[in-house]
């Protein structure tokens, strides 16, 4: 009897799958809740948000209640003269001041100052309350300066009244940005992040400038193409496989909807940018491709050959070639089925009459 070789191919069903991850800056974001209690006003230093705060003529309550808005812990400020400054924000400027407060009564006051490497301190927001309920108050500062600090001055308001500071969260600077320098991921894996081989890898680029990384919303012209790093394979393009991908900015940004990785296990994969617009690029996070973790592999039988009587291998695609027939030396070659290069291997046993090829991924 006759033992008929065949091949088999494995056809790798995948389940779609989106991640999002997106880029943030932390900047100060501090409710005081971890700070030292003092219990009489005094000049103090603290580490929090962002680093070391300063205080003159200050009581910290980290347990204490708010009011109105805000969260527990606070930072009482004598009036006419208890100052809460911030830690120094060495690049990337400053966009808002969010403040939740209360005075101690009528006709309070303070303002939001700013310092620019230890320059003279101006003001960027005077307020007046009299609101004894805590209230939010958001100064827009907007200013991308290098080594930038920022202080809450009690000026006490007519009505020299103290001020209770509940919270204070800044954010990144936003300056507009129409000449871009550098390309930067806005959507991309998280370092470390394993992906099921074929799961949609989102990827999103922007062209940016400055400290804050604006986008140059205006940006219309050129495109950007990804690839994977070296020794790393596999990259489709909704579904093909691709050496590379390119996307057009729109609007300053460059989108890649349909990446997937089609074949694992593979580690440290990264995707690089080039770009037609003379930016310098970026490369993603690193991240792993895992093997798909659902859906059932479908062997095909896509030919067959028994090497009876035959001299080479019948088959039209690749031609891992077989001398002799019956009990002939193995042999191995690649053959290219579906665009998937994959090894081919012929072997034989014990009798003339049984061999066998199969097809190795
Ligand atoms: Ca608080």
């Amino acid at each position: 009897m006759k033992n008929k070789g065949f091949f088999k191919l494995y056809v790798i069903l995948t389940v779609l799958g989106f991640l999002s991850y997106t880029t943030t800056v932390a900047q100060i974001n501090e409710n005081f809740q971890s700070w030292t209690s003092r219990g009489s006003y005094g000049t103090y230093t603290q580490a929090g948000s962002g680093g070391t705060w300063n205080m003159v003529q200050c009581i910290v309550s980290p347990t204490g209640a708010s009011s109105g808005v805000g969260s527990t812990g606070f930072v009482q400020l004598q009036s006419a003269n208890g100052i809460l400054t911030l830690p120094n924000i060495v690049s990337g400027g400053v966009g808002t001041i969010s403040v939740d407060a209360r005075v101690s009564g009528a006709n309070g006051g303070f303002s939001i100052q700013k310092s620019i490497n230890n320059g003279a301190w101006t003001n960027v927001q005077t307020y007046t309350s009299s609101s004894t309920t805590g209230v939010n108050f958001t100064a827009t500062v907007n200013d991308a300066s290098a080594n930038l600090r920022l202080r809450i001055n009690n000026t006490g308001g007519s009505g020299n009244r103290a001020l209770y500071v509940y919270d204070v969260v800044t954010t990144v600077a936003v300056v507009p940005c129409t000449s871009p320098d550098r390309i930067e991921f806005a959507t991309q894996p998280t370092s470390g992040q394993n992906i099921q081989q074929g799961v949609t890898i989102p990827l999103v680029v922007k062209a940016v400038c400055g400290a804050g990384g604006a986008t140059d919303t205006g940006l219309n012209t050129g495109s950007v193409t990804i690839a994977l790093n070296t020794g790393k394979c596999g990259l489709r393009n909704s579904g093909t496989s691709v050496t590379t991908i390119t996307a057009n900015f729109v609007n300053g940004v460059a989108t890649f909807s349909n990446v997937t990785i089609g074949r694992s296990t593979q580690s440290g994969l990264t995707f690089t940018t080039t770009n037609t617009q003379s930016l310098t690029n970026a490369t993603t996070n690193s991240f792993n491709i895992t093997a798909p973790g659902s859906g059932t592999p479908t062997n095909t039988t896509i030919a067959s050959e028994d090497f009876e009587g035959g001299t080479t291998w019948a088959y039209s695609i690749g031609t891992p070639s077989y001398s002799g027939s019956g009990g002939g030396t193995d042999a191995t070659g690649v053959k290219t089925i579906s665009s998937n290069n994959v090894m081919a291997k012929s072997y034989s046993t014990n009798n003339a009459s049984d061999e066998k090829n199969q097809l190795i991924q």
